[in-house]
C-alpha cells in the first residue's frame, strides 16, 4: 500500500467536517481524520473509545462544559475510509449543537477539511483508486436507480478491474513487441509478428466493449437530451405534459404558444431523460417568436436525440429545421385521433403515430426513445463512465489503431501501445497530474 504520508513527504494534517447535510436532522455526525485523532477524542470525549464499536458519551468543549451526548466510533489507521486514523461522533442534527462540537475538534487541533478531502485522502494511502473515489461522489449524486446501482458497481471497482485488465493485457503485448525490438533478427521474428497482430486484435475488441458500455453509463450520468423540434401548433407541448405526466407547459390552438425552451427531467425504464420543449419553426412573427425559434435550432443542435413532432391530420410532414447527420431523430405523427386508419410513410426507421389528446401510441413512443438512444437496457453491465474517462478510452482505442497501422513499424506500435497504456493509467489514477486530482475533488460535498 502506498504510505500515508502526501506526496510532499510532510505529515498530513488532522482535517474535521460535518458530514451530514445542513439543516435539521434526527442525527448529525462530525467525522475527523488524521494524526491528532486519539488527542482530539480525548479533548472532546474525556478518553479514547474502544476501536471499531459504538461508545455512547457525552462531547464537552475544552472549558468541559456539555455540548451534546451521542455515539462515537473510533477507527485506528489504516483501516478507516482515509486509511488514517479516523473518528465520528454521531450527536443531534441541529446546526447551532454540531458546529459546537466541530468547533471543539477545531480548537483541539484539527482544520476545516475541503470539499472531498477525506476521498481524496483515502486516495492517496491507497484505500481506492481514482475512478472509485469519482464513483463515491457519482453514486451521492445519481439521479436514478439505475445510475445508483452503476455508480455503486464503479465503486465495488467493477470498472477499474476492467480497466486494469486491459492495461494487463497491454503490458504482456508490450513485452513481446520489446523483445522483439531488443533481438531483431531472430529467427521468431515472424511468428512474433503474428502473435502481436492477433494480441491487439484481442484488445481492440475488449476495448471497444468497454467503451460502449461506458458510453451507455454517461447518458445514466448527465440525462439524455430528448429534443421536440417541429411547426407549430403540431402538438409538442402537449406530447411534453404526456410524458411528463403532468401539465407542464402550456397548450394552446394558438400557433406560436410556446416562446421559450422549456425543460423537463422524466425517467423511461429508470434511464434519466431530460425532455425540451421547443418553439415551433416558422418565419416568426415578432422579436419575441424570433428569439425563441433561434433557441429551438440551437437545442435541436444539441440534441442527444430529436423527436420530429408533425400533425399527421395536416399532410405537411417536413422539418424546417436539419438536426446533425450523427444525431438520432426519431418521427412522431401526432394527432392520430383526427385521421382514423393512419399510418407513418413507409420505409422511415424510427417513426411513431401517436395521440397526444388520448394518449394512444404513448408506450411506443417511449420504447422509441430508449431504442433511438442505443439504450440496450443491459443496464447490468454498464459503466458509470465520466466525460473523463470517455476521453481516455477514446485516446487509447486511436492508439491501438495507430498501432494496428504501423503493424510493420515496431518502434512506432511499441510507441503507440506505450500511449495506449498511459491514457488507460490514467483512469485509475496511476499517473495523474495534481490539478486533475483538484478539480476532481473540489466537485464533492464537504465532509465526503
Ligand atoms: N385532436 C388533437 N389535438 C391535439 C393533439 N395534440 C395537441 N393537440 C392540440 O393542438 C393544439 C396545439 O398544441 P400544442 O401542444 O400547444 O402545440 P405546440 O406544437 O406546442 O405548438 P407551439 O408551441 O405553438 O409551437 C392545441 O389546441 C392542442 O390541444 C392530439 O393528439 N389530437
Ligand atoms: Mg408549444
Amino acid at each position: 500500500m502506498p504510505s500515508a504520508d502526501p506526496p510532499g513527504g510532510s505529515k498530513p494534517d488532522t482535517i474535521a467536517a460535518i458530514a451530514t447535510p445542513a439543516g435539521r436532522g434526527a442525527i448529525g455526525i462530525v467525522r475527523v481524520s488524521g494524526p491528532l485523532v486519539p488527542g482530539i477524542a480525548r479533548c472532546l470525549l474525556g478518553c479514547l473509545p474502544a476501536q471499531r464499536v459504538a461508545t455512547f458519551c457525552a462531547a464537552r468543549d475544552a472549558a468541559g462544559e456539555m455540548l451534546d451526548e451521542g455515539l462515537a466510533l473510533h477507527f485506528p489507521a489504516p483501516h478507516s475510509y482515509t486509511g488514517e486514523h479516523g473518528f465520528e461522533f454521531q450527536g443531534h442534527g441541529g446546526q447551532v449543537v454540531l458546529h459546537s462540537v466541530l468547533a471543539a475538534c477545531l480548537d483541539a487541533g484539527a482544520r476545516l477539511a475541503e470539499p472531498g478531502e477525506f476521498t481524496r485522502r483515502a486516495f492517496l494511502n491507497g484505500r481506492m483508486d481514482l475512478a472509485q473515489a469519482e464513483a463515491v461522489a457519482d453514486l451521492i449524486d445519481a439521479a436514478s436507480q439505475e445510475a445508483a446501482r452503476s455508480a455503486l458497481r464503479s465503486l465495488s471497482g467493477e470498472f477499474s478491474s476492467a480497466i486494469k485488465g486491459l492495461v494487463a493485457q497491454l503490458v504482456e503485448l508490450r513485452a513481446l513487441t520489446e523483445a522483439t525490438l531488443d533481438f531483431p533478427e531472430e529467427e521468431g521474428d515472424a511468428l512474433h509478428r503474428d502473435e502481436a497482430a492477433a494480441r491487439l486484435q484481442r484488445l481492440r475488441l475488449a476495448l471497444g466493449d468497454i467503451l460502449a458500455r461506458s458510453r451507455e453509463g454517461s447518458l445514466l450520468r448527465s440525462g439524455i437530451h430528448v429534443v421536440l423540434a417541429g411547426r407549430p401548433n403540431v402538438g409538442k407541448s402537449s406530447l411534453l405534459n404526456r410524458l411528463a405526466g403532468e401539465e407542464r407547459a402550456i397548450v394552446t390552438a394558438i400557433p406560436g404558444t410556446t416562446r421559450d425552451a422549456l425543460r423537463e427531467a422524466i425517467s423511461i425504464d429508470g434511464v434519466p431523460l431530460v425532455l425540451v420543449d421547443t418553439a415551433g419553426l416558422r418565419p416568426a412573427a415578432d422579436e419575441v417568436e424570433r428569439l425563441g425559434v433561434e433557441r429551438s435550432r440551437k437545442e435541436v443542435a444539441q440534441a442527444d436525440l430529436v423527436l420530429a413532432v408533425f400533425d399527421a391530420s395536416s399532410g405537411d410532414f417536413s422539418l424546417p429545421v436539419a438536426p446533425a447527420a450523427a444525431v438520432a431523430r426519431v418521427n412522431v405523427y401526432n394527432k392520430i385521433d383526427l385521421v382514423p386508419g393512419f399510418a407513418a410513410p413507409a420505409g422511415e426507421r424510427a417513426a411513431v403515430a401517436v395521440s397526444a389528446k388520448t394518449g394512444a401510441g404513448m408506450d411506443a413512443l417511449r420504447h422509441a426513445i430508449l431504442e433511438a438512444t442505443g439504450w440496450k437496457s443491459h443496464a447490468e453491465s454498464v459503466f458509470l463512465a465520466r466525460e473523463r474517462h470517455l476521453r481516455a478510452l477514446r485516446a487509447a482505442n486511436a492508439h491501438l489503431a495507430a498501432a494496428a497501422e504501423h503493424a510493420h513499424r515496431w518502434e512506432l506500435f511499441a510507441e503507440e501501445l506505450r500511449l495506449a497504456q498511459l491514457a488507460l493509467a490514467a483512469i485509475t489514477g496511476e499517473f495523474s497530474a495534481d490539478d486533475l486530482l483538484g478539480e476532481i475533488f473540489a466537485r464533492f460535498c464537504i465532509g465526503k
